[in-house]
């Protein structure tokens, strides 16, 4: 019998005991001696969670396009930001049998019963971009951003702006998703620090351009000129804002300080335009990582629990220098 046949065996039987609980468990990456996949070895499965923003599409353009060049047999699947569509995408690819599931999960809860059918399916998740509120077992890792860490950013980059006084409405993200609970709480947390800044009104915009301006449409009607500044959870929602800014008569920029999340070429386009203040970068381009995690995984690699994205915060002063270099 071939050495690399006894080595496979070898692994199985000792997974099989590591699994009843029999010995000690040796180190993940001897249970694979011999038996390392590659890239072509492998199917790999995606459940995005919607088209819904220009993160969104370019997201979802770089696993797509880091794929086809690591010709790797890659299960898309959109949700079309519904909760049911995507866990009914995971269990698609759970019966697809596939050796990964990656996901962005729309929401934070609502996840057990369907990864704990992957984990009985011995189908390991990584979670991209959004966490899920389960237990740490229930996924292998998760690669993404501190949405905390850009909600604090945000406060803090529009209290200097704001020289510590402003009467701030907020477009929430998609309720009970990840960034929109962090963005809030970390914008929160910081602005503890500036009794002159003060949230008058926050309702969520659903990460669209469209809900954007109708909220602030509804902000203005309200609120109107004691408005002076707006905390958008992400570029497209401060984009529907500028609009309705400007069909209310004031300048989006000027005499309402806008500050967002993301840094997509949109934002930059608007600070060129003078009508964004500041945009807290919110790294998209996950498709390399996400493949380099997966295979890891499926060779029995141990992995970090969190693999955070790199990320920075751009205002309008190098915004059309930039702008050339953006790739997304
Ligand atoms: C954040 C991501 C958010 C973006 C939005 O990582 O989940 O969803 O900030 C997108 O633009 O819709």
């Amino acid at each position: 019998m071939k050495i690399s046949r006894i080595l496979s065996l070898c692994a199985v039987l000792l997974m099989l005991l590591e699994t009843q609980g029999c010995g000690s468990a040796p180190e993940p990456a001897m249970l694979n001696a011999g038996i390392q996949k590659t890239y072509a070895d492998v199917i790999i499965g995606f459940a995005q969670l919607g088209a819904e923003s220009e993160w969104r599409a370019a997201n979802t353009q770089s696993i797509k396009e880091t794929a086809e060049l690591l010709e790797i047999e890659l299960r898309f699947m959109d949700a079309q930001q519904k909760q049911e569509k995507q866990i009914e995408a995971v269990r698609k690819l759970i019966i697809q049998k596939v050796d990964v599931i990656g996901l962005s999960p729309i929401v934070e809860t609502g996840w057990d019963e369907v990864f704990q059918e992957a984990k009985d399916a011995g189908i390991p998740i990584i979670l991209v971009d959004r966490r899920a509120a389960v237990a740490e077992d229930m996924y292998v890792a998760y690669l993404g951003s501190d949405f905390l860490e850009e909600g604090r950013n945000a406060a803090r980059v529009m209290a200097q702006l704001m020289n510590g006084q402003a009467k701030i409405v907020e477009l929430v993200g998609t309720i009970n998703s990840a960034p929109a609970n962090d963005r809030y709480e970390g914008f929160r947390e910081v602005l503890k620090d500036y009794p002159g800044m003060e949230i008058i009104a926050s309702e969520s915009g659903d990460f669209t351009r469209a809900r954007g301006k109708e909220v602030m449409e509804t902000f203005l009607n309200e609120h109107g000129s004691t408005i002076t500044a707006v905390y958008a959870h992400n570029d497209d929602m401060a984009l529907g804002a500028i609009t309705a800014i400007e069909e209310h008569g004031l300048k989006p920029g000027v005499d309402i300080k806008i500050v967002s999340v993301d840094a997509a070429r949109v934002a930059f386009e608007a600070m060129i335009a003078g009508k964004l203040n500041a945009t807290i970068e919110c790294n998209p381009l996950l498709g390399p990582q996400f493949f380099e995690l997966a295979l890891k995984v499926i060779n029995g690699e141990s992995v970090p629990k969190w693999v955070p994205s790199e990320e920075s915060i751009f205002f309008p002063d190098n915004a059309a220098e930039i702008l050339p270099t953006r790739k997304y």
